[in-house]
């Protein structure tokens, strides 16, 4: 199976060029102007369109049990939709239940992602700790292509992982040259504020952003970076959505501290007025965690991404039906947390970011898939357009346009947050693995066509690191008894 995409540009992180790019046997074999190249491979014609790395979403959630409910969007339907809107990767979360063995959860994700479309690789949630737990992140790591580990500092009573579990965590991360990564809310502020709002009888979705201020996000962004410094380890903190946890990051980055931050395409262009709407199904499509915030955030998240203090966008994409979100009718807090965006990431950066001037595209491939494949260790196979690369890769039509709507997204879901947004540049093919999966509007993805992504663990940053720890480890002091 071979494909040659002829006359289009090239636009990578580092360049943009012209030439054409031949795909053979699910890799990129060859880069170059008027390339030779064997009779019999396919043409696509990517005249005036742009030839960039497939996106990588760092952050979904496919079919997740949550809330009392499982997510709508399973991991077939849901990385189709993402190729419909020029994603190729997904890393999901294997979220083990309490008590649940990592490895028994592991392998329960693994049988439920073998029917993705597109090539997917878990992080995995480290939710309880003791002897197995410690021991299964090792075999995770070593044998199973696991790099990063998930740590929710919300949810209490459910998956909230303490500051013990923090600091254990991010201690076997470091020796395993693991990344540890966080949803930053204190799980505490936002449990006591949500029975606060109920006791003042705020039960509807607006008590929702009420329960989880910006205070409460950059508390527990500013102490997992500083558990993180302590333990010596780089940290990445996921959908960073207000100015407290960006300023968390910048003060520990200007430090010299290895800090990631990711942002959501929804918190850059969705603003919190959308939980005081009367209409409970709308409000209550919208929540999700943290909340939407006010414009001022959605500013400092641009000029976080402008500026490289942010590296990566996603989605968490975790889909939730009208049915579903009607579980918080009378409470809020009932709500199944989550909103869709895996078809659409691209198109709203693209849209707002490049279309803008606020963005470049070289940094739109960055965001949108570089700086992820380089901080989960999948560099230059994935985020690349290079020889030997996985042929992950979009045709981008930088004049075409598109409305967003629920009524024609391929999402397996009943609501668009980006609903009548129209977006210019949207990409006209899509290709998994060297084949055309999505073709001017064409959806061709095949159920389990993708694969599982080993990601191996981080040795050189982690090496950087150790030395660095030797460099201040502490002496004791010699006293004269
Ligand atoms: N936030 C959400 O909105 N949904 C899933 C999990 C999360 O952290
Ligand atoms: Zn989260
Ligand atoms: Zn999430």
């Amino acid at each position: 199976m071979s494909i040659v995409i002829r006359g289009g540009t090239v636009v990578t992180a580092e360049r943009t060029f012209a030439a054409d790019v031949y795909c053979e046997n699910s890799k990129i074999a060859a880069i170059g102007e008027n390339l030779e190249v064997p009779t019999g491979a396919e043409v696509l014609d990517a005249t005036g369109q742009y030839i960039m790395p497939g996106g990588i979403d760092p952050h979904t959630h496919m079919q997740l049990p949550f809330m009392g409910t499982v997510a709508s969007e399973d991991f077939y339907t849901g990385t189709a939709a993402g190729l419909a809107g020029g994603n190729t990767s997904i890393i999901d979360f294997v979220i083990p239940a309490p008590q649940q063995p990592l490895m028994e959860a592991y392998n329960q994700w693994k049988d439920w992602a073998e029917k993705s479309a597109a090539d997917y690789s878990f992080h995995v949630a480290v939710t309880w700790w003791d002897e197995s737990v410690e021991e299964d992140m090792g075999t995770l790591v070593r044998d199973h292509g696991v790099n990063s580990f998930k740590h929710f500092m919300a949810y209490k009573n459910a998956i909230m992982a303490d500051d013990e579990i923090l600091v254990n965590s991010f201690r076997r991360c470091m020796e395993l040259g693991a990344v540890p990564t966080v949803h930053a809310e204190n799980g505490e502020l936002v449990f006591q504020l949500q029975q606060q709002m109920l006791a003042k009888g705020i039960t509807g979705p607006e008590g929702h952003p009420l329960s989880r201020p910006p205070a409460v996000e950059g508390e527990a962004a500013n102490r997992a970076i500083r558990i993180a410094q302590v333990m010596n380890v780089p940290i990445y903190i996921v959908h960073v959505s207000c100015k407290e946890s960006l300023d968390a990051i910048v003060r520990a980055r200007n430090e010299g501290q290895r800090v990631f931050g990711e942002c959501l395409a929804g918190h850059l262009v969705v603003d919190d007025s959308v939980y005081r709407n009367e209409d409970f199904e709308f409000a209550a499509a919208h929540v999700m965690s943290p909340p939407f915030r006010s414009s001022e955030h959605q500013t400092a998240l641009w000029q976080g991404l402008q500026s490289g203090n942010l590296q990566t966008t996603a989605t968490d994409h975790c889909c939730f039906c009208a049915d579903q979100k009607a579980a918080g009718k009378d409470d809020f807090s009932k709500i199944p947390n989550g909103t869709a965006g895996v078809e659409d990431r691209m198109a709203v950066l693209w849209d707002q970011g490049v279309n803008s001037g606020r963005l470049t595209m070289n940094e739109f491939v960055e965001v949108t898939s570089a700086n992820a494949a380089k901080i989960f260790n999948i560099y230059p196979r994935k985020g690349s357009v290079s020889i030997g690369a996985d042929a992950d890769l979009v045709v981008w039509d930088p004049e075409g346009t598109r409305t967003i709507s629920a009524k024609t997204h391929h999402q397996n879901i009943d609501f668009n947050i980006f609903e009548g947004r129209t977006v210019k540049g949207i990409p006209s093919h899509t290709l998994s693995q060297g084949k055309v999966v999505w073709a001017n509007g064409e959806l061709r993805a095949e159920k389990g066509a993708g694969k599982y992504i080993h990601r191996p663990a981080f040795n050189p940053m982690f090496d950087a690191l150790s030395k660095q720890a030797e460099r201040n480890a502490p002496t004791a002091v010699k006293r004269k008894l």
